[in-house]
C-alpha cells in the first residue's frame, strides 16, 4: 500500500522523503509486510556480497580530485570515472575512501557488520559541528547506482532528519562538516566552505530486497552530497538533544528505552515511565544546566523511577 502511494505521488520531494522513511523501518519489518514474493537473501553473505562490489568499484574508479586543490572550485562538480589503461598512475577511489563499520542487527536477531565508504572531497568548515545520526541536515545530493545510473537527485538543498532515512545515509553523513552562511538583505542564503564528498554504501544500509523506482533489488548505492548546515535535533522536546538520549552510551540513541514501553528515549517524553514530563524533572530543583539526582543514586531523576 504505501508504495503503491510513494510510486502515484507527483511531489517528488515528498516522494523522496517517503520514500527514505518507509525504508528506514524495513529491517524491523515483518515477513507479512514484505511485498516482495521471494524470501529475502541472507543479510551476512549479501553484506559481503556487496563488499566485494563496493571494494572492485572504488579500485576500479577515480575522481576529479585534482580539481579540488583550489578553495575556489565551490560549485566544481564531482565526476567519477573509469580508471582506463593509460591512466592507471591515477588514484583510485579507495585510496581516498575510509572505510567504517555500521553495526544493525536483521529482523532475526543476526548482527551483521556492514562496511560503509566515505570520502571527504571538500572539507567544510565547521569541523565541530559535523551532523549526528540523530540530526537535521540541510543538504543536496545525487544518488546513484554503480552503474553510474543517476535514481535522484536534489541540487536544490533540502532538510533531512537523519533518523528518518536509510542507515548508510544516516551514518555516512556524520563525517561532512557544514560550511558558513551568510543572509543578505533580500532573505537569500549564501552558503560557502561547505562539506562535499561521497558515500558508497552495501544495499543493507540502504534499501535491500525492496526494489524501489530505478533501484532494483539489493543494489549498493553511491551519494554525492554537499553538507550546508545542520541543526541538533531534540525530536520530543524535552530538553535532552536527541543524540544524547543515550543512556548506555553506546553513541547509538537508538536502542536506548529506559522505561521499556517501546518508545524509545529520544521519542519519549517521560523516559523514566513515572508520570512527571522529561523536561519537568530534568533540572527543575536546582536550575544548574545539570541533570537533577535528588537521590545522588547517580542516575538522573528523569532516567530514575524512584524519584
Ligand atoms: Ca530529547
Ligand atoms: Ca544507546
Ligand atoms: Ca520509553
Ligand atoms: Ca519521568
Amino acid at each position: 500500500m504505501i508504495k503503491l502511494k510513494i510510486e502515484h505521488s507527483t511531489n517528488k520531494t515528498f516522494k523522496f522523503i517517503l520514500l527514505f522513511f518507509f525504508i528506514s523501518s524495513y529491517l524491523s519489518c515483518t515477513p507479512d509486510d514484505d511485498e516482495d514474493e521471494d524470501p529475502p537473501r541472507d543479510y551476512l553473505e549479501q553484506s559481503l556480497e556487496d563488499d566485494q562490489l563496493l571494494v572492485q568499484y572504488l579500485k576500479s574508479h577515480y575522481y576529479n580530485y585534482n580539481d579540488f586543490n583550489l578553495d575556489l572550485n565551490e560549485d566544481k562538480e564531482i565526476i567519477i570515472d573509469t580508471i582506463l589503461t593509460d591512466n592507471e598512475n591515477l588514484k583510485s577511489l579507495f585510496d581516498f575512501a575510509t572505510q567504517t563499520t555500521v553495526t544493525l542487527a536483521s529482523s532475526e536477531g543476526e548482527i551483521i557488520a556492514h562496511k560503509l565508504y566515505h570520502i571527504v572531497v571538500k572539507e567544510g568548515l565547521r569541523t565541530e559541528d559535523k551532523p549526528s545520526i540523530a540530526d537535521s541536515v540541510y543538504l543536496s545530493y545525487k544518488g546513484k547506482l554503480l552503474s553510474g545510473n543517476v535514481f535522484d537527485k536534489k541540487s536544490n538543498p533540502v532538510w533531512f532528519d537523519t533518523a528518518n532515512v536509510i542507515r548508510g545515509f544516516r551514518y555516512g553523513l556524520q563525517y561532512f562538516s557544514p560550511g558558513n552562511f551568510i543572509q543578505r538583505e533580500n532573505g537569500t542564503i549564501d552558503f560557502n566552505q561547505f562539506g562535499r564528498g561521497l558515500i558508497f554504501m552495501p544495499s543493507g544500509l540502504g534499501y535491500f530486497n525492496s526494489a524501489q523506482t530505478n533501484i532494483p533489488t539489493y543494489s549498493p548505492l553511491i551519494f554525492e552530497v554537499s553538507v550546508f548546515t545542520i541543526n541538533r535535533a531534540d525530536h520530543d522536546n524535552d530538553g535532552i538533544l536527541s543524540i544524547d538520549e543515550d543512556p548506555n552510551n553506546d553513541g547509538n540513541p537508538y536502542n536506548d528505552d529506559t522505561d521499556e514501553d517501546g518508545i524509545i528515549n529520544m521519542y519519549d517524553e517521560d523516559d523514566d515511565g513515572d508520570g512527571i514530563l522529561t523536561k519537568d524533572e530534568l533540572d527543575g530543583n536546582d536550575p544548574d544546566n545539570l541533570p537533577d539526582d535528588s537521590n545522588n543514586d547517580g542516575i538522573p531523576d528523569y532516567l530514575d523511577k524512584n524519584t
